[in-house]
């Protein structure tokens, strides 16, 4: 690539359909026959014509977006940075540029609900959108954590508990915690360093971190940024159509040291997340204003946008396909019913992760540790279980350490925790993930006390209380309409919150 260098006023003048060129990260680019392309539509891309774009595009489109998609004559050159007017800071540092005071002292958050409080105050509404949404009316995502409430303990008594070891190994690899940070698209959305936060924080703290396919950061930068020689790290793995792309993908991840490939498979095409959308939709103008030429359906929101990769032809027979290409352990993300889980086992991969996603894919699909019980009942009555080498984890809702206990005892090796570590960093960066680590850590200890189980080991099934469990006897979910329909856009007015 040419270092020409081009003068901000220069790129001003090709601030239109018929000539528009962005500058992304210093560089400039003629983008002007991708307009009618662009998966998110065209106007979003206009809105930065002639302008620098960095901060819209950074956080939801993967490193190399532009290199990849553009031919090489679009490059314009290099932005001359003398001639830049100071430009604003990210909405995000701004919100805490202008009043740091505003933030509680982390030591204040006491539990992982704190940062979500504060992470609401500092996030842009987008991001805030975006990470916070569940899909269609986020009954899934409410049961997540209410499912969690139908456990009961069973503590056991005069037990030695003075010293308490909750240290574990998740596929063979050492973990100070049965918890694991689980995979999140679009890290930079809710901060500058994005999923090195994360890297960091699961470096010093002795944790996994799971490294997303869709990472704001490159793959590159998250790899490089841990802090410690041994620290282990897995890979979330979205199976693009095109299998080359994920099968170098793949190769490079097992190269560069991961040791466990998720794949995930509860997202054949992502749901619908309604916040998420209806930001989207505001960011643009509303649909009268629409011109109507656009093919693309704007209101699908960024996330569906840049999905589109994603193959939902995906099934068994890949798997075979996978097993060649690397000899990482390979484990299902996003299963939700026995019968796929004892497939899985039977087919010799190393584990099931029972998960709805946080609740953003299928709305009344059911809370993993719901769908634990009947995990563990069908493969133990199939002699598969307990299996060293074929491990469960679970994810969503998991906000307690009682929480995490209660999936142990099931027979979980582990738990996947995602939105609080997000909202930990978007609020106070690397160390607030630390800080979260450090409240579950504390939790941990007491309540494995106060169970009577000073290792992993005695956190047995005869501790829990389940009868509960799979009996849905709440009525209509509630929450319809405060939540979920917030902020709809109309012709009557603006939308209140
Ligand atoms: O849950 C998600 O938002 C997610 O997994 C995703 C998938 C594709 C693009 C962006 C996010």
């Amino acid at each position: 690539m040419s270092e020409k260098l081009v003068s901000a006023e220069q790129v001003a003048k090709h601030n239109n359909a018929e000539s528009c060129w962005v500058i992304v990260n210093g560089d400039i680019w003629d983008v002007t026959d991708f307009l009618p392309e662009h998966p998110g539509g065209s106007k979003i891309i206009l809105k930065y014509a002639g302008k620098d774009a960095t901060e819209e595009y950074e956080p939801i489109h993967p490193p190399g977006t532009l290199e990849d998609n553009l031919p090489k004559e679009k490059y314009i050159g290099k932005i001359d940075p003398a001639t830049v007017k100071e430009v604003a800071v990210t909405e995000t540092k701004q919100a805490v540029a202008q009043d740091p005071n505003a933030l509680p002292p982390l030591d204040q958050c006491l539990n992982l609900y704190d940062f979500e409080v504060v992470a609401k105050k500092v996030l842009k509404p987008t991001a805030w959108a975006y990470y916070s949404s569940g899909a269609d009316d986020e009954v899934t995502m409410r049961e997540n954590s209410s499912a969690y409430g139908r456990i009961w303990f069973r503590p056991r008594i005069l037990r030695d508990v003075s010293k308490v070891d909750f240290s574990t190994t998740l596929l063979g690899q050492k973990s100070s915690l049965p918890i694991y940070i689980t995979a999140t698209a679009l890290g930079r959305l809710g901060h500058p360093d994005g999923e090195k936060n994360l890297t960091i924080a699961a470096g010093k703290e002795g944790v996994i971190q799971m490294i997303p396919t869709l990472a704001s950061c490159s793959f590159e930068e998250i790899v490089g940024a841990r802090v410690r020689e041994d620290q282990v790290q897995f890979f979330q793995l979205y199976v693009n159509a095109n299998r080359s792309i994920t099968e170098k993908l793949v190769k490079k991840a097992e190269a560069a040291g991961v040791k466990g490939l998720f794949v995930t498979v509860d997202a054949p095409q992502l749901g619908r997340r309604e916040k998420d959308m209806r930001m989207k939709f505001d960011d643009v103008g509303s649909r009268v204003q629409n011109d109507g030429k656009e093919s693309v359906d704007r209101s699908q929101g960024a996330a569906r946008a840049i999905s589109s990769f994603i193959d939902p032809s995906l099934n068994w027979k890949d798997l075979e396909w996978l097993r060649k290409v690397t000899k990482m352990p390979i484990v299902l993300k996003g299963v939700q019913a026995w019968e796929d889980a004892v497939k899985a086992a039977e087919l010799g991969l190393a584990g099931v992760v029972l998960s709805n996603h946080g609740g953003r894919q299928l709305d009344y699909a059911r809370s993993g540790i719901e769908v634990l019980e009947e995990v563990v009942s069908a493969l133990k009555q199939r002699g598969l279980f307990p299996n060293p080498k074929f491990e469960i984890f679970i994810d969503g809702g998991v906000r307690r350490a009682s929480d995490v206990l209660k999936a142990v005892a099931m027979g979980a090796t582990a738990v996947g925790i995602g939105r609080p570590f997000l909202y930990a960093y978007s609020a106070y960066g690397h160390a607030g993930v630390e800080h979260a680590l450090q409240l579950l850590k504390a939790e941990m200890e007491m309540n494995m006390r106060l169970i009577g189980a000073p290792t992993l080991k005695d956190v047995v099934p005869e501790m829990v209380d389940t009868r509960a469990l799979s009996a849905h006897i709440n009525s209509v979910p509630h929450s319809h309409g405060e939540q979920v329909y917030e902020r709809m856009a109309t012709a009557i007015g603006p939308a209140k919150l």
